[in-house]
């Protein structure tokens, strides 16, 4: 135990990237924690991060570069060192940049906390190309937050730990989890908090809620214009607040005139009176209210006015930057701290467009996959032939995988770097390895908050395999591209320092903890001095960013398409074990979840003659599969439900292998229908029909 040596990093095993505490003893991992450090984890973890030593061992990832030596994803390999690995890639990025110049290379990664690497890379090329992974996750949910507060969602904290009454819309916070907020929320509910939690079935979330609202699929839109409609008509909102904060509320009172609960009632399934209750009852409680705003609360073509909706009831509750409400989230300067140095800051600025910038109407932004896709295919508003896939599986991510296939076929060169056989690396050209998160350190980055801190992830362990960390693959990419200068990095010391430069801290203020505080409590802005960056400098019910698009503030709800009678909206989530697409084949997590199953309501079930365990075929967009049924009263008789990230094809993960179902096939068609304004894609627009498989009981 003396010989053991505890680091201080950060977890990988999902994107929320959880503080840990690492134990090594002779250059092997013995035991992973939460960090005891960090507020609101104590120590803890979730299964997936416990899971990590699994992952670690594993062999069944990749070991070493690979080119591809057969047609795409036909699973032929050559194995390579990094200098024929780069070499080629180098090769590759040349003579594309040479026939189309540098925008002609694109990168897509998770988005998040390490982004500036990736944009700098980018840069250091002379590429405007960078996508992230948001329009299958969040951009809905930001643009909205955007449109109504100025700041995209992440700009936004929620203040749990004091709420009175938390509100959550398919925000399945128990299993799709994040160790510090589900400690936080069960502290809270322990404490005396409420819980609504509104779903199209009933998760673990919803079995620690006070109230349980089953709704229609894709109606919480009609469910929270009811609320709005009550909380306006009983006065029940904080008229202060509004008057002072708020653009537009003569305009949502009109608008929301007809929403009355009873109407609602129709539309959601919810009865009028539960809608008049829980207004009343959040009024009692503002402003200690959250409206969690969700991620994937209803990927429907009206995700964004729904997302919109929720920011709306937020600023009714007067909650906005007060305890137990929405916190502005603050960075360095507000701390009065000096920001982390750009790794971009040494490189020239980029003179061409992002590629849709050049595309005409489209959602708000830029920065749509969608539309890097349309541009490798037709080489529209101009050629993108290269591409980069880092710590990104778009073709487990977006709908469709078959179209995606044929989308990044007409690529001249598809770059994978990752930790796994995803199913993008599968389709690759060259799949370069990189480092796990116990083995590598990243770059420093900066985590924005109530108390905004510098954080770091670093290396516990030597790479078990021939991998490198990505701050290396990126800057030795550059060099072979003669853009050395833009990142000339030989150890991550060198990159820290660069970091940190004009900061004050230093590398070893990292040591005891992992990472640096800014401040020493909360930073709340002076509530009677509110700064909104809207351009009215207020709260924007009516929209000026939408305005200059020409969309609407207020736009009127559409009911969605009701299923046939026999055919389900196939909605999809994650379990509280398993990350997206990525740890299906984890030895641990495997056995514990290996397959998924298809939930299905009792009543219909019934119908067609299935029984709980039978084996069904799903049919849907001309796909079909068979999955095991789980039958019971707790899902909506329009939808069916299952896991995400299932159906594994890619053989080199043999625990995994076509076990269970892929969900995002069934989207095969829904590739670019997305939210018009948003730009998320719509893809719980699938619908699919159920029968017993021929065989039937298993
Ligand atoms: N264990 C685990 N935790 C994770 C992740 C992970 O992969 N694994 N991923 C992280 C990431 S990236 C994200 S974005 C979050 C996602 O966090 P959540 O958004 O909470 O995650 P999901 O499991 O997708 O839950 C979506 C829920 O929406 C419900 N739903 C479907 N249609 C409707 C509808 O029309 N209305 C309502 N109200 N509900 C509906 C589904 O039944 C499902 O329970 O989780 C994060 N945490
Ligand atoms: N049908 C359907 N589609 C969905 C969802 C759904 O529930 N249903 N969920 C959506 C949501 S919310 C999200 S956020 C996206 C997630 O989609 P992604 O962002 O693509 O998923 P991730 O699982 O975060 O991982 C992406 C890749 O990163 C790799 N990776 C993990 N750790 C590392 C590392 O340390 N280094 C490197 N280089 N690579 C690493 C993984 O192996 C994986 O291949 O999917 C979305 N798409
Ligand atoms: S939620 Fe779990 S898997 Fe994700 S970073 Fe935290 S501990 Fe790791
Ligand atoms: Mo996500």
């Amino acid at each position: 135990m003396n010989a053991r040596t505890s680091v201080y990093s950060m977890c990988g095993m999902c994107a929320v990237r959880c503080p840990i505490r690492v134990e090594v003893e002779d250059g092997a991992v013995k035991w992973i924690e939460g960090n005891p450090h960090a507020p609101g984890i104590n120590g803890s973890l979730c299964a997936k991060g416990s899971a990590g030593l699994a992952f670690e061992y594993d062999a069944e990832r990749p070991q070493h570069p690979m080119i591809r030596s057969g047609p795409r994803g036909s699973g032929q390999w050559m194995k390579a060192t990094w200098d024929e690995a780069l070499d080629h890639v180098a090769g590759k990025l040349k003579e594309v940049i040479a026939a189309d110049g540098p925008r002609a290379v694109a990168l897509a990664d998770r988005g998040g906390l390490f982004t500036d690497l990736t944009k700098s890379f980018l840069k250091a090329l002379g590429s405007p190309n960078y996508f992230d992974h948001d329009d299958s996750c969040a951009s809905n949910v930001n643009l909205a937050c955007k449109s109504v507060f100025g700041c995209g969602r992440g700009e936004i904290a929620y203040d749990f730990a004091n709420a009175k009454h938390i509100v959550l819309y398919g925000r399945n916070v128990f299993e799709s989890l994040q160790v510090k907020e589900v400690n936080t929320i069960l502290d809270a509910l322990e404490a005396g908090a409420k819980l609504t939690y509104i779903d199209i079935r009933a998760t673990v979330t919803a079995s620690k809620a006070d109230t349980f609202l089953m709704i229609r699929p894709g109606t919480d839109y009609a469910l929270n214009l009811a609320l709005i409609h009550v909380l306006l008509r009983e006065q029940l909102y904080d008229a202060e607040f509004v008057r002072k904060w708020v653009e537009g509320l003569p305009d949502l009172e009109r608008f929301v005139q007809p929403y009355t609960p009873e109407w609602a009632e129709e539309e959601t399934g919810i009865a009028a009176h539960a809608i008049v209750r829980l207004a009343r009852d959040v009024a009692a409680a503002r402003p200690k209210v959250i409206f969690h705003g969700g991620w994937m609360v209803s990927r429907y073509p009206d995700s964004f006015y729904s997302s919109r909706s929720i920011y709306v009831l937020n600023t009714l509750m007067g909650n906005f930057e007060k305890e137990g409400g929405l916190i502005l989230a603050k960075g360095p300067k507000d701390a009065g701290a000096r920001p982390l140095k750009s790794l971009g800051a040494r490189i020239p600025e980029v003179k061409d467009r992002i590629v849709d910038a050049e595309m005409p109407g489209g959602p708000l932004g830029t920065g749509h996959l969608v539309n890097l896709y349309k541009a490798i295919r037709t080489g529209e508003p101009y050629p993108v032939r290269a591409f980069f896939a880092y710590r990104f599986d778009p073709i487990a991510a977006f709908p469709d995988p078959e179209a995606q296939k044929r989308e990044l076929d007409k690529l001249d060169l598809l770059v994978s770097i990752d930790v796994n056989y995803s199913d993008t690396a599968w389709q690759a050209d060259v799949i370069l390895p990189e480092a796990t998160y116990l083995e590598r350190s990243n770059i420093i980055a900066t985590q924005k908050g109530p108390k905004p801190s510098f954080i770091m992830r670093r290396q516990a362990i030597p790479p078990r395999y021939d991998a490198k960390p990505a701050w290396e693959i990126f800057a030795l990419i550059a060099e072979r591209m003669g853009a050395g200068e833009h990142l000339p990095y030989k150890s991550i010391d060198d990159v820290w320092s660069w970091q940190l430069e004009g900061t004050g801290v230093k590398v070893e203020d990292f040591s005891a903890k992992g990472f640096v505080s800014l401040a020493k409590k909360p930073i709340l802005m002076d509530p009677n001095d509110l700064k909104f960056s809207t351009p009215s400098r207020k709260i924007e019910f009516v929209s000026s960013m939408l305005a200059r698009r020409s969309f609407e503030s207020f736009k009127p709800y559409v009911r969605p398409v009701r299923p046939e009678e026999g055919s389900f909206r196939l909605a999809f989530g994650r379990s509280a074990v398993h990350t997206h697409a990525q740890s299906q084949n984890n030895p641990l997590l495997n056995e514990i979840v290996p397959e998924n199953t298809l939930w299905m309501n009792d009543v219909e079930a019934d119908k067609l003659g299935i029984k709980n365990g039978d084996t069904v075929e799903v049919r849907g967009r001309g796909q079909t599969g068979t999955i095991k049924a789980y039958v019971t009263p707790f899902i909506h008789r329009e939808a069916v439900f299952m896991l995400h990230g299932f159906g594994n094809e890619v053989p080199l993960k043999t625990r995994s292998f076509r076990k269970g179902l892929k969900d995002t096939k069934f989207a095969a068609g829904l590739l670019e229908s997305v939210d018009p304004v948003g730009g998320g894609v719509a893809n719980l627009e699938a619908t699919v029909t159920v029968r017993k498989a021929a065989g039937g009981r298993s």
